[in-house]
């Protein structure tokens, strides 16, 4: 039995000092990222089981993700090292706390290479799964991305897990296109989605709106991320909104993973929506205080307290 289950690319990732030009910089600090892991270690954190299956190369930075996901507590056992494709890698250039470039080194890399036999001994492990989760990001890595996440929504409405989907565009992959995301939406209970993401999946522009057509189109529960500005989700004819936390700005990459793993986290405990926006916000401004995607989100005993200090 797991509460979440996951699949995608988690990468190692090396990041200049906030506020230190690529070119100019002396160090980098090296750590692990990735959509859908950080969501697994959030939903771990908030005090459920979590499951994430990807595939990693057979070197350095694939043994420290690996370290580093298992010293989280989530789920490794479906984790393939290859010898032939080395673990993905990103360098972010951050120059200034809210302006971060980014460059991927992932097109051959070992997340390209999951596929739907990863995803089918997954499932037949677990005797139950409550949620499973996944991204446009994984949709756009591969064919063989595309067919795992397709058959990880076969599976999971067979086994009658809920569907949880991350529209998570990157324009380095140039996906996911909106005929990937048309495919997946009808299989979805809750969507995400960005803001500046809307185009992708309605030609609504305003999110309340958006997120109340989107409801038409499968899913039951639809959620708008605003960024700083909080966020609104529509469910069975209402809708929600909710404010963005103060916070100050550490680095913004990760926020909305965060985000995600706050609301799946808070949907796992029988919380209603608006608790569960409430949690989600709190996470995601905990990321953004934090250096790093996913090291900053709060455990269960924390989050009580981090709601608190936004009150004050
Ligand atoms: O939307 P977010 O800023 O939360 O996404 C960041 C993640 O998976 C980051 O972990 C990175 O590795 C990625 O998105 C990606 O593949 O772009
Ligand atoms: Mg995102």
């Amino acid at each position: 039995m797991t509460t979440l289950l996951t699949i995608g690319e988690t990468l190692a990732v090396a990041s200049t000092p906030v506020g230190t030009p690529l070119r100019n910089a002396a160090d980098l600090h090296l750590s692990t990222a990735g959509a859908e892991s950080t969501v697994a270690i959030g939903v771990r954190r908030l005090g459920h089981t979590a499951a994430w299956v990807g595939v990693l190369g057979a070197d350095e930075l694939g043994a420290r993700v690996h370290r580093e996901l298992a010293a989280e507590g989530v789920d490794t056992r479906f984790v393939r090292f290859v010898p032939d494709a080395p673990t993905g890698f990103m360098l972010r250039d951050h120059r200034t706390r809210d302006y971060v470039s980014v460059s991927y080194y992932r097109e051959h890399g070992s997340g390209t290479r999951l596929g739907a036999d990863d995803v089918e001994a997954a499932f037949a492990a677990f005797d139950g799964i409550d949620m499973v989760h996944l991204t446009g990001i994984t949709t756009a890595l591969s064919p063989s991305c595309r067919a795992a996440v397709l058959r990880a929504v076969e599976l999971a409405r067979e086994r009658g897990a809920l569907v949880s989907f991350d529209v998570n565009y990157r324009r380095a992959l140039s996906g996911p296109t909106p005929e990937d995301v048309r495919e997946i939406l009808p299989h979805t209970d809750v969507l995400f989605v960005g803001h500046d993401e809307l185009h992708i999946v309605t030609e609504e522009v305003e999110p309340l709106s958006a997120a109340r057509e989107l409801l038409r189109h499968g899913p039951t529960e639809v959620v708008v991320k605003r960024g700083k500005d909080g966020a609104c989700a529509a469910a069975d004819g209402d809708l929600f909104e909710v404010a963005g936390m103060n916070v100050a700005v550490m680095d913004v990459i990760g926020a909305g993973d965060s985000f995600v793993a706050g609301y799946l986290g808070a949907r796992a405990h029988g919380l209603p929506i608006p608790e569960r926006l409430r949690w989600a916000t709190t996470c995601a401004a905990c990321t953004v205080g934090t250096r790093g995607d996913w090291e900053g989100l709060p455990h269960l005993s924390e989050l009580d307290g981090r709601m608190e200090t936004d009150k004050t």
